[in-house]
């Protein structure tokens, strides 16, 4: 077998540039609509932002966690703490991109903390590089498929409302989320009006093995996978069901890194992997799960977290990566804001595609006034 160099192993070479000033500035942007998922409904994204300035070239990043643990265990609160007392202290300049991560491992979990920095760091160099994320990452400019997460609605009938706006804005795919009692007539309702739309569906760990017959009812909707069936840090139980279904399971809050996508796999216990930089720990193991999946057949696709248009712009880039094979959950800014923090908004071309920002680093503008509008807590930590 030969082995082909690391999607990662360019990066790993990178040196950290000297940084004069930390910020982190943590913003409030009220949703368009309250985002309903079986764990919580959220009405507003609260991001946490980390701006990096050295000699003269600025770089933001996003952290991707919430304000509360009710999807994954880091917080806005958990991710400060983490940032400020642990990680930031091992960030010296001139040491490798693979140093870095080398050390962060010692700090154990915290992923979205981490990729906090790491994201923030690749933007930086990407910026005074002069060429767009993307480019850094080693990877051609191409257009990006798109695909909308439709939460939890009152009505039938206003999911069905939903679904078809996104299908009139001819995005890839459509997810729908579910939970116990919201399940199999909302998914036949939506099936029986749009047969061919490509559908997925959402649980947000929900269920437990006891409801696989209520489960194994989705396998007459012909959709795309099932995406987090079973509780948020299981795997082995997942690789039960899926002997139990013909639909793919695919993993969201399970996978925390590459070590869990390579045990999920080997278990059978998902077709799919929702890979979300944040969640993973950053683009680089982003980048080594999706190669790793590739080279064993397993469909990836970039999850979102609601993020700002500095988080989606992260989102983008990484598709342009090898083995995100499916559309993510990209989606248009109007989806989420009436205002973003960053221009231009996303939007769908009329095939669905998403073009990638092309300036250099993130490749949009980041708006200082907006921020400075939208922010509920600053602070300068060099
Ligand atoms: O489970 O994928 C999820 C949003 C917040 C937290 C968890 C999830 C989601 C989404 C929406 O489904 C993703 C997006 O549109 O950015
Ligand atoms: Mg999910």
């Amino acid at each position: 077998m030969t082995l082909s160099p690391s999607p990662a192993a360019a990066l790993e070479k990178l040196a950290v540039p000297r940084l004069d000033h930390i910020d982190l500035v943590t913003v409030k942007l009220p949703f368009v609509a309250p985002f309903g998922t079986s764990v919580y409904v959220w009405t507003d994204k609260e991001a946490m932002l980390m701006r990096l300035e050295s000699g003269g070239a600025a770089a933001w990043s996003e952290c991707v966690s919430d304000p509360d643990p009710f999807y994954f265990y880091e917080t806005n609160g958990t991710a400060r703490h983490i940032i400020k007392d642990f990680l930031l202290p091992l960030v010296e300049p001139g040491m490798t991109l693979g140093d870095l991560e080398a050390r962060f491992r010692h700090v154990r979990g915290h992923g979205m903390a981490k990729a906090t920095i790491e994201n923030g760091l690749l933007v930086l160099i990407a910026t005074q590089s002069g060429v767009p994320l993307h480019a850094l990452l080693g990877r051609p400019a191409k257009k990006i498929m798109s695909g909308i997460s439709i939460g939890l609605k009152e009505t039938p009938d206003a999911l069905l409302a939903a679904v078809g706006s996104a299908v009139a804005k001819k995005y890839h795919r459509v997810k729908m989320k579910i939970k116990k009692g919201q399940d199999v007539d909302w998914v036949r309702a939506v099936r029986d009006r749009f047969p061919d739309v490509r559908l997925m569906v959402d649980a947000n760990g929900d269920y437990s093995l006891a409801d696989a017959p209520r489960l194994r009812e989705l396998d007459a909707f012909d959709l795309m996978m099932v995406e987090q069936p079973l509780s948020y840090n299981d795997i082995f139980q997942h690789a039960a069901l899926q002997k139990e279904m013909k639909t793919a399971i695919c993993l969201d809050e399970s996978i925390h890194g590459l070590d869990d996508a390579a045990a999920a796999i080997s278990l059978g216990a998902c077709r799919v992997i929702n890979i979300k930089q944040g969640r993973v720990g950053g683009l680089m193991e982003s980048m080594r799960i999706a190669r790793y999946c590739a080279d064993r057949g397993v469909d990836v696709w970039s999850g979102g977290m609601d993020e700002t248009g500095i988080g989606r712009a992260v989102n983008i880039h990484l598709q342009t990566a090898e083995g995100f094979t499916l559309p993510g959950d990209t989606s248009e800014t109007s989806n989420y804001f009436d205002e973003d923090i960053a221009e231009p908004p996303v939007l769908l071309g009329p095939d669905g595609f998403i073009d990638i920002p092309d300036g250099p680093g993130l490749g949009v503008r980041v708006m200082p006034d907006r921020i400075l509008k939208r922010a509920v807590r600053m602070e300068r930590l060099r």
